[in-house]
C-alpha cells in the first residue's frame, strides 16, 4: 500500500485545526500509521526543505516551520500521495479548489496549513526525517481494509 508524509503546519496547529484535518483524512478512508506532535528544530526544517535552499522564500519558510509545533503523520492508502495532494489543494490557497483543506482554511501560500509529500521519493525521504521505523504502527486493520478485501477483483 502507498504511503505519504503529512504535516499539519504551525498555523494549522495554532488555529485549532488538528481535529478537523485528521477527521478529513480518516473519513477519506486513509490509515494513519504514525502520528506525533513535535517542535521542528532548525536541523529538521533544513532537511525537510533542502530542495528550496537558495530560493527567495527559503528563510521565511524555515522561520515559519520552526515557529511552533506541527503534527506529523504517515498516512497509508491507495494512491495516497496524489489523493492527499488533491485533498490539500494547490500551494496558493486562492488557486485551490473549494472544499480542499487549503481553500477552506488558508489565505496565503506562506501559511498554507498542511504539507503532503509530492512524490514517492519525497515520501520516503520525509518519513525518514520525522519517524524511526519502529514508530510506525503496522499490524492492525482499518474498516476500509476489510472493505477492500471484500471488493471484487476488478475494482
Ligand atoms: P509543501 O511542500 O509545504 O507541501 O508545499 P507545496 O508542495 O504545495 O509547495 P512547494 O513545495 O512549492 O513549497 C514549499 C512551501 O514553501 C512555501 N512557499 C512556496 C512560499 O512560502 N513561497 C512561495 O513562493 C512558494 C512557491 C509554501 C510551501
Amino acid at each position: 500500500m502507498d504511503r505519504t508524509f503529512v504535516a499539519i503546519k504551525p498555523d494549522g496547529v495554532k488555529r485549532g485545526l488538528i481535529g478537523n484535518i485528521i477527521r478529513r483524512i480518516e473519513h477519506k478512508g486513509y490509515k494513519i500509521v504514525a502520528l506525533k506532535m513535535l517542535q521542528p528544530t532548525l536541523e529538521i526544517a533544513e532537511k525537510h526543505y533542502a530542495e528550496h535552499k537558495g530560493k527567495p522564500f527559503y528563510q521565511s519558510l524555515i522561520n515559519y516551520i520552526t515557529s511552533g509545533p506541527i503534527v506529523a503523520m504517515v498516512v497509508e492508502g491507495k494512491n495516497v500521495i496524489e489523493g492527499m495532494r488533491h485533498m490539500m489543494g494547490s500551494t496558493v490557497p486562492n488557486d485551490a479548489q473549494v472544499g480542499t483543506i487549503r481553500a477552506d482554511f488558508a489565505q496565503t501560500k506562506e501559511f498554507n496549513t498542511i504539507h503532503g509529500s509530492d512524490c514517492c521519493e519525497s515520501a520516503h525521504r520525509e518519513i525518514a526525517i520525522y519517524f524511526k521505523p519502529e514508530e510506525l504502527c503496522e499490524n492492525w486493520k482499518t474498516m476500509m481494509e476489510y472493505v477492500w478485501e471484500n471488493m471484487p477483483e476488478e475494482v
